[in-house]
């Protein structure tokens, strides 16, 4: 897996530098995922009391965990502008076994999207535990955030299981090509 991953990187992203943040509830799959891709040693670093920020960088490529909400958490986002100042993707990683929370999700999607070192980066949604009975499907996904309601604001859902890996390759595919014509845009 951690193969392809770095070719992936390799094609895609040349020797651009890319920032990508992965956020989501608590139990959402975010740690599971950074293991699976295998891109790099993973580093966890505690810059406050009780919070975690797990980070794997391969080359130019910059992948960071973030928690957000949760609960009994601190109220991180006053923490988050320290962090981010220029952040090209966002991937946010929705637990779809968890329809209880489904609307506490939506709240933490529309908040993430719309802080203002946000705005301009494109959005990717990993719709994780599809291998297990009774998870939400893709457009149950969809309709939950709010996606269809976007505007001016480039989204793509993948499917994932991030146990096994499923997905996650197409998900990075699309980030990669994305923001690549994004740059080659904005250079032009
Ligand atoms: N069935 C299934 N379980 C998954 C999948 N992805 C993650 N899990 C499980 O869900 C639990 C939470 O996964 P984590 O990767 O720790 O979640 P997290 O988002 O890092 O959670 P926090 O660190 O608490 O914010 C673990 O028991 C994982 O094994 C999946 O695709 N399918
Ligand atoms: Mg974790």
């Amino acid at each position: 897996m951690g193969q392809a991953f770095r070719k992936l990187f390799d094609t895609l992203f040349g020797n651009t530098e890319i920032r990508v943040v992965m956020v989501g509830l608590d139990n959402a799959g975010k740690t599971t995922i950074l293991y699976k891709l295998q891109i790099g040693k993973v580093v966890s670093t505690i810059p406050t009391v009780g919070f975690n920020v797990e980070k794997v960088g391969y080359k130019n490529v910059d992948f960071t965990v973030w928690d957000v909400g949760g609960q009994g958490r601190h109220n991180l986002r006053p923490l988050w502008k320290n962090y981010f100042t220029s952040i090209d993707g966002l991937i946010y990683v929705v637990d779809c076994h968890d329809r209880e929370r489904i609307y506490q999700v939506k709240q933490e999607f529309q908040t993430t999207i719309n802080e203002p070192s946000m705005l301009n980066n494109i959005i990717l949604v990993f719709a994780n535990k599809q291998d297990l009975k009774g998870a939400m499907t893709i457009t149950e996904v969809c309709e939950g955030l709010g996606l269809f309601d976007l505007r001016n604001r480039k989204w793509h859902i993948q499917g994932t299981c991030a146990l096994k890996g499923d997905g996650l390759f197409e998900g990075l595919d699309w980030l990669a090509s994305t923001l690549k014509e994004k740059k080659a845009a904005e250079y032009s």
